[in-house]
């Protein structure tokens, strides 16, 4: 009714040739912006801002939508899709929903650090039922709006309390390096990738390591490392463990494909595990964003180990009164999503093989993704594609065959060539391996 009544004004007002509920927004916005509305305004606080250009990964989705081309074709953004490009709700969470509708629970905040039965729970999904600063309570952590949120914390916290740079690894994701000069900390490049070999420069990253003045934050990501698939070995990360103890750096992990590497959340904790056993007084960033498939719920943690319960408890408190300020306490359902299936063993098994299966899928496409370069006629060699891991391929592209594959053949990849595996499916991963031969050959 409405609409059709704002139709008609739009009409008599102002004819445009957009149809149906365009022509009526169209037209509401000609109604208010008329001369005499306009002498009306306040003063325009507005004029001077630009319009801000779309994020380099999230962003893509907008332009994606905008092109009509029906084969078109993304593999940006990090997000789980089944073999048919659907967006996949595991059956473990789809049931935990069911249990907790049927309790028919509360809608009341949260408070500030989140639910304690939650965090209890992820923190020792990744640091081990049986990790002794676990068993020893020195382990302490908040609810954190998925990975996003918890890294952001984190950066005020360090800030507010005297650190003034972060060292992450290049290339890192992209978002680290806002959301840590937001947080008012300098952000540090350490060598991570050498492009030339599609291998991790591990004598660079040491080297590094070790030019770092005492004291320093060093993010590390815990497993898959985003974008480039390469992770140290497990002798490597006990070679960067040790050089990170003796020139006295803390140790930051990004957690955020625990399952995503091996299909084992378990294997994927090695080497944050390794940390805590040798002794570093780690803090760690958890999102569930992934493994769950819980994306938009928005639920993670961010954890500290402490030298005993009391320590890790006043960073705690401190963690809260950055949060109070910034978002007050975090949403319930994902919170109550991952808490039901992690006090459930039968539910946790029946994650378990879920997040398996969306991991082996992952390993087939890489498989299926190279094999198909070679049968297309592309001679490159692109035996970095298996030897990654996680949810991206860091193809090697550039940025100029990027857009070209994208003009050309209507396919979305990130502009530093990386390419989101679990985009890939059995439907359309020919069409992406023509797409990549001709930008590449
Ligand atoms: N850390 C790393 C290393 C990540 O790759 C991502 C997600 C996050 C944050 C943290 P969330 O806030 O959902 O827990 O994730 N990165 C992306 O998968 C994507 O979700 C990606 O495509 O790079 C993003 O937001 O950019």
């Amino acid at each position: 009714m409405l609409i059709q009544k704002l139709s008609r004004i739009s009409l008599i007002r102002s004819p445009t040739k957009f149809s149906g509920i365009h022509r009526s927004s169209v037209g509401l916005a000609t109604k208010c912006c008329s001369k005499e509305s306009r002498r009306s305004l306040s003063s325009n606080h507005w004029a001077q801002f630009e319009m801000a250009p779309v994020d380099p990964i999230v962003g893509l989705n907008e332009i994606f939508q905008k092109d009509d081309y029906p084969s078109k074709v993304i593999v940006g953004v990090g997000a789980y899709r089944d073999d048919v490009g659907k967006p996949y709700v595991l059956p473990c969470v789809r049931e935990a929903e069911k249990k907790m509708m049927d309790r028919k629970l509360d809608m009341e905040y949260s408070g500030i650090a989140g639910d304690p039965k939650f965090v209890d729970l992820a923190l020792k999904f990744v640091y081990g039922n049986d990790s002794i600063p676990i068993l020893e309570n020195r382990v302490q952590g908040t609810q954190a709006l998925s990975g996003t949120g918890g890294l952001r914390v984190f950066g005020e916290l360090m800030r507010k309390h005297g650190h003034k740079h972060i060292y992450v690894p290049n290339p890192t994701w992209g978002n680290h390096i806002p959301i840590f000069t937001n947080s008012g900390l300098e952000v540090r490049k350490y060598r991570y990738y050498d492009s030339e070999k599609s291998d991790l420069d591990f004598l660079g990253l040491i080297d590094d390591i070790k030019s770092m003045p005492a004291g320093s934050i060093i993010l590390l990501h815990a497993c898959a490392h985003n974008p480039t698939g390469m992770d140290p070995s497990m002798e490597q990360w006990k070679e960067m463990s040790e050089t990170i103890k003796k020139h006295n750096i803390l140790p930051f992990f990004d957690c955020a494909y625990q399952g995503f590497a091996s299909g084992d959340p378990i294997k994927d904790a090695a080497a944050v595990r390794m940390f805590v056993e040798d002794g570093h007084l780690i803090s760690m960033v958890q999102s569930f964003s992934k493994n769950f498939g819980l994306y938009g719920q928005r639920i993670g943690a961010l954890s500290v180990v402490g030298r005993d319960e009391d320590e890790a408890k006043r960073v705690v408190s401190q963690m809260k009164t950055v949060i109070r300020p910034m978002y007050s306490n975090p949403p319930r359902q994902g919170a109550r999503i991952v808490t039901t299936i992690l006090e459930d063993p039968r539910l946790t098994q029946d994650f378990l093989d879920q997040c398996k299966g969306m991991a082996n899928r992952i390993t087939l496409m890489r498989t299926l993704l190279k094999d198909k370069l070679a049968e297309v006629g592309s001679t490159k060699n692109w035996e970095h594609i298996t030897k990654q891991i996680g949810m991206f391929a860091y193809s090697g592209l550039s940025s100029d065959q990027v857009m070209e594959m994208r003009e050309n053949h209507h396919v979305y990849c990130t502009a530093d060539g990386r390419i989101s595996m679990a985009g890939v499916t059995s439907g359309n991963v020919d069409y992406i391996a023509n797409a990549i031969h001709d930008v590449s050959k």
